[in-house]
């Protein structure tokens, strides 16, 4: 276990990673290096969306990207940010990018062992109004086939090594895990500039109250869907039980921040519009998916767990439904019934 992690001592991201790396004799100290220069990109990130609106960073830069969406200023900021950093670690050998349609391949003297997939600012269409945004990251090791650099990617989220986000909003949460069942959430003291532990070994409750979902695709559910929503809105009387609360701020990261903290479930379903869903495997799907089953959370696609999902293709989508571990076993019962797409 880490030590002092519960005291009043300061744990910083920094110091955390470095601990931990004591803690595992074939660690090579390359994953430590990884995740600083993530909380450097991070922190740049942050700095450029707390300044936005007086940066005149607001707004869209008139180019669209991969997923035919209009690009924002801030969005192409954060990938430039977040590609350049990565590549000086000395740690990536190729990184998925929401906002590029390729992998981008890192060679020579600067090329590592890791590979990442990330959404550099998820939900960046709130930013104008203010609302939480944040970077989604999910971290593999380089495995390629046949010498294809995608290959390393179009493999089952249980290959996963590490995965996190950062939350840009009235406070900077970055949570992580590596594995070992410790999700752990820091908050950025802009004061001295570093992330400082502040909710370690998160675990998501078993159950609990809120449903968060996008009810303006309700006519486009499968059945299953429907009927699952239904049955925390109208709890069945003679159940005892009160209805869900429903909160969705259209943003991944604050509606699965809350997710996680709060318990209760998040789904953004497939439907008959968009078959699997609108969320991408790589850096949305697995990194949350992840995140959540190491907090004792679940993730599932209503069929199977997301995690043992194979992405066809870098920028697929998939179905999810997350969080507490009893309500996503119960979604999953009205699933067991359903021809659903995954
Ligand atoms: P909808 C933001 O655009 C995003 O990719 C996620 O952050 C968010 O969960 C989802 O899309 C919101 O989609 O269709 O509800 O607006």
């Amino acid at each position: 276990e880490l030590e002092n992690t519960e005291g009043d001592d300061i744990m910083t991201l920094t110091r955390y990673v470095l601990e931990l790396q004591r803690h595992f004799p074939s660690a090579t100290g390359e994953m430590t290096i990884l995740i600083n220069s993530i909380q450097i990109a991070c922190k740049y990130i942050e700095s450029c969306v707390r300044r936005a609106s007086l940066n005149n960073l607001i707004g869209t830069s008139g180019e669209i990207n991969v997923q035919g969406e209009n690009q924002k200023k801030l969005d192409l900021i954060s990938n430039d940010v977040f590609i350049n950093t990565l590549r000086a670690s000395g740690r990536v050998a190729s990184m998925v990018s929401e906002e590029v349609e390729k992998v981008i391949i890192v060679e020579g003297k600067d090329r590592g062992k890791y590979c990442l997939a990330f959404d550099p600012l998820d939900g960046s269409d709130n930013i104008d109004g203010g609302i939480n945004v944040g970077t989604i990251f999910s971290i593999f090791r380089d495995d390629p086939v046949d010498g294809k650099p995608e290959s390393s990617f179009l493999v089952s989220g249980r290959k996963l090594v590490a995965a996190g986000y950062c939350m840009y909003g009235s406070s900077c949460n970055l949570v992580v895990s590596m594995g070992n069942n410790r999700v752990d959430g820091f908050t950025l003291d802009s004061s001295f500039g570093e992330f400082i532990l502040t909710h370690p070994k998160i675990k998501v409750p078993n159950r609990g109250k809120i449903y968060s979902t996008n009810e303006g695709n309700a006519m486009y559910w499968d059945e299953a869907t429907r009927k699952y929503i239904d049955s925390v809105k109208f709890p069945d009387p003679s159940s005892g039980k009160k209805p869900y609360s429903a909160r969705y701020i259209g943003s991944m990261v604050g509606d699965v921040h809350r997710t996680l903290l709060y318990g209760g479930i998040f789904a953004y379903p497939g439907d008959s519009k968009t078959e699997k869903g609108k969320l991408r495997t790589l850096y949305e799907a697995f990194p949350m998916a992840f995140l959540l089953e190491q907090a004792g959370g679940k993730a599932t696609t209503g069929l199977k767990p997301v995690l043992d999902v194979i992405p066809s293709h870098i920028h697929d989508r998939c179905p999810i439904f997350l969080g507490s571990a009893d309500d996503v076993s119960e979604a999953e019962e009205f699933f067991k019934t359903n021809s659903h797409c995954l």
